[in-house]
């Protein structure tokens, strides 16, 4: 039986998902929750996500919410039909993998994804305002971030060494919205975090997942 990925492709966090099941060549069904009537906050999500968040994943008796706890479940349930992204065999690049998927979720997101509900969300999807001191404070804190990056890319290929992991992988859902944006130079001046955009950018996964998805552009 398929497992289920309950969410939207515009969610970024159901994206992550969608992404690792696709480089796994997994099969899987996509269960549409509706973010503007609030299926999210529905009972039957919020017993697959007491958040009221997307992504849930349901696999048989098995549910599951965060999108890196599922993407890492994902990896490992088919890990012998898709590339290596965790690293499990290695203790020494498996850290690495870890180290980098953290940089992602505690300083990457939270400095990309204010800018992305600031200048998308807000505006196109809940005709609000954006406030533009926190784009401003958010594009400065994301610089800061890329170019710890930047140095770090100039060493190896990828994040965690020179070799594609879910570390990598993860930063996919925001980056490609703001790439898209008239914040793109943030990742055109970097000359290695370019390089390193359009390596993951050229994935089929990547072209499957966001083909048809609004970004902010
Ligand atoms: C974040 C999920 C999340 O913010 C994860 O799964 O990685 N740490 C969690 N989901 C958003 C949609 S964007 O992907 C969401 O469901 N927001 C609605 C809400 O918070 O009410």
């Amino acid at each position: 039986m398929a497992v289920k990925v309950y969410g939207a492709a515009t969610s970024t966090a159901t994206v992550r998902v969608l992404l690792c099941l696709e480089e796994m060549g997994a099969e899987y069904e996509l269960v549409p929750i509706d973010f503007f009537t609030g299926e999210h906050k529905s009972p039957p999500h919020l017993a697959r996500n007491p958040f009221g968040q997307m992504p849930a994943f349901e696999d048989g008796d098995l549910i599951l919410f965060e999108s890196r706890a599922i993407s890492r479940y994902v990896l490992r349930k088919y890990k012998s039909s898709g590339p290596d992204l965790l690293r499990d065999g290695s203790l020494e690049e498996s850290a690495m993998v870890d180290v980098w998927l953290e940089v992602e979720a505690q300083q990457y997101d939270k400095a990309i994804s204010s800018i992305y509900i600031e200048t998308v969300i807000k505006p196109v999807f809940f005709g609000g305002v954006t406030d533009e001191k926190v784009v401003a404070e958010s594009v400065e804190k994301l610089g800061k971030v890329l170019d710890v990056y930047e140095a770090r890319l100039s060493k190896s290929k990828y994040l965690a060494g020179d070799f594609l992991s879910f570390a990598d992988l993860s930063h996919i859902p925001y980056t490609q919205h703001i790439i898209a944006s008239p914040h793109a130079s943030l990742f055109e001046s970097r000359l290695h975090v370019k390089a390193w955009w359009e390596s993951l950018a050229s994935r089929p996964a990547y072209k499957k997942v966001t083909a048809g998805v609004p970004t902010s552009k």
